[in-house]
C-alpha cells in the first residue's frame, strides 16, 4: 500500500500541485564499512535536465563524504548495461542507475541486486521489487501541464505530440495524454514527431516546422520533456506563429527560464520537479540502502506547474529565484540523513 501526500498551495501567481509519495520500505541486508562507493550508471547526460541532475548528485555524494563512480553511455544502450557490469565488478556499496531501457538493464540490474548490492533506478524499469524505484510524479507532469492546455484551448483544436517511445518517463506521460484526447474529443493529435539523439531540440526544431507547416491549424504543441520544448518553440518562433501556437513543455533549468521569458514566446507553461533535487535524493536513497537503512521502495518527486505569466509576474530568472518562489521542490526531509 502506497502513501501518498498531496499538497495544494499557490505558487508564483499559479496553482503548483505539488505530490510526494513513498512505498513500503525495502529492508536492505547488511552495511557497508568505510567510505560509500556508489556506481551511477547513465543512459544520457547532456542537456540541461540531466546535467543539473549530476551537478545535485555531486553534491551530495560530496557532502555525504560518498565515492561516486559516475558511467554515462551517451545513449548506447549496450554500453550502459556493460556499464553496470563494469562497476558491478568493483564491488560498489550500491548502484544507481539513471534511465534506460527495461529490455537492456533489467538483467543487469538483477545481477547486481542478486550480488545483494543494493539498486536505486530513477526513470527506468527494472521489473525487480527488490529495487528502489525514484520517479517524478510524470502522472502531474503530464496532468497539469495538459489541463492548461484544455483550459487555454477550450479542449478543441489541432495539437502537435512529441513524444519518443521506450523512456519510462515519456511513456508515463504518455498514457495521461491518451486519457486527455480521450476525455477531449475537440483535441486533434494531428502528428507526432520526436527524437532522443545528440542535439534533441534541434532535430525537434526541424521536424516541428514540417509538420507545421503541413498542419497549418496546428493551436498547441505538447512537447512534455524541455528538449522537446525548446525544439517546438523554435520552430514555432522561426515560423513566426507565436500569435497561434502554444507551447506546453515539462522539465525547467535556467536556460528553459530564458526561453519560456522572452519576448513573445509561445512556451507559456511546463511542468518541472528541481532535476538537482532529483538527483540528490537518488544519491540519499543509494547510501542509505547501503549503510543497511530501510528505504521505500517507491518515490515520487515532486513537481510543480510554472506559467509564462508567473514566471514574468514572479521577475524570476535562474534556477535559484524558482527554489525560492518555490520552496516544494526542494525536499531536504525526503531520506534525510543525520
Ligand atoms: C528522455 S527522458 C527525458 C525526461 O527524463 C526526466 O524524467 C526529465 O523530466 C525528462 O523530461
Amino acid at each position: 500500500m502506497e502513501r501518498n501526500l498531496r499538497i495544494g498551495m499557490v505558487a508564483l501567481g499559479a496553482i503548483a500541485l505539488v505530490t510526494a509519495s513513498i512505498g513500503p520500505v525495502v529492508a536492505q541486508d547488511e552495511g557497508a564499512e568505510g567510505p560509500v562507493e556508489i556506481a551511477l550508471i547513465r543512459q544520457l547526460a547532456e542537456g540541461d535536465y540531466f546535467q543539473l541532475w549530476q551537478a545535485g548528485a555531486e553534491r551530495q555524494a560530496d557532502a555525504l563524504g560518498i565515492d561516486m563512480t559516475i558511467y554515462n553511455a551517451s545513449g548506447d544502450n549496450a554500453r550502459q548495461a556493460l556499464d553496470l557490469e563494469t562497476a558491478l565488478n568493483a564491488g560498489p556499496d550500491a548502484i544507481i542507475i539513471d534511465h534506460g531501457f527495461v529490455e537492456t538493464m533489467a538483467p543487469v540490474a538483477k545481477m547486481a541486486l542478486d550480488a545483494g548490492v543494493p539498486v536505486v533506478a530513477f526513470d527506468v524499469d527494472t521489473q525487480d521489487e527488490r529495487t528502489i524505484q525514484l520517479e517524478q510524479s510524470d502522472a502531474d507532469i503530464a496532468g497539469l501541464g495538459l489541463e492548461q492546455l484544455v483550459a487555454d484551448t477550450g479542449g478543441e483544436g489541432d495539437v502537435l505530440y512529441v513524444y519518443v517511445a521506450g523512456f519510462a518517463p515519456l511513456d508515463r506521460r504518455n498514457a495521461v495524454w491518451e486519457e486527455v484526447k480521450a476525455a477531449n474529443p475537440g483535441l486533434v493529435e494531428v502528428a507526432q514527431i520526436g527524437a532522443v539523439n545528440d542535439s534533441i531540440a534541434v532535430t525537434v526544431a526541424d521536424q516541428a516546422k514540417a509538420s507545421l507547416q503541413a498542419n497549418p491549424d496546428v493551436v498547441a504543441v505538447f512537447a512534455p520533456f524541455d528538449e522537446f520544448s525548446k525544439g517546438a518553440t523554435l520552430a514555432v518562433e522561426e515560423l513566426g506563429l507565436q500569435d497561434q501556437i502554444r507551447v506546453y513543455g515539462a522539465d525547467i533549468s535556467t536556460a528553459d527560464i530564458a526561453v519560456m521569458t522572452a519576448e513573445n514566446s509561445p512556451w507559456v507553461a511546463t511542468v518541472a520537479a528541481d532535476p538537482g533535487n532529483v538527483g540528490a535524493v537518488s544519491v540519499r536513497a543509494a547510501y542509505l540502502a547501503a549503510m543497511g537503512e530501510e528505504v521505500p521502495n517507491k518515490i515520487v518527486l515532486p513537481v510543480a506547474l510554472i506559467t509564462q505569466e508567473a514566471l514574468l509576474e514572479g521577475g524570476v530568472q535562474n534556477m535559484e529565484q524558482l527554489g525560492a518562489a518555490v520552496p516544494a521542490l526542494q525536499t531536504p526531509d525526503l531520506l534525510p540523513i543525520e
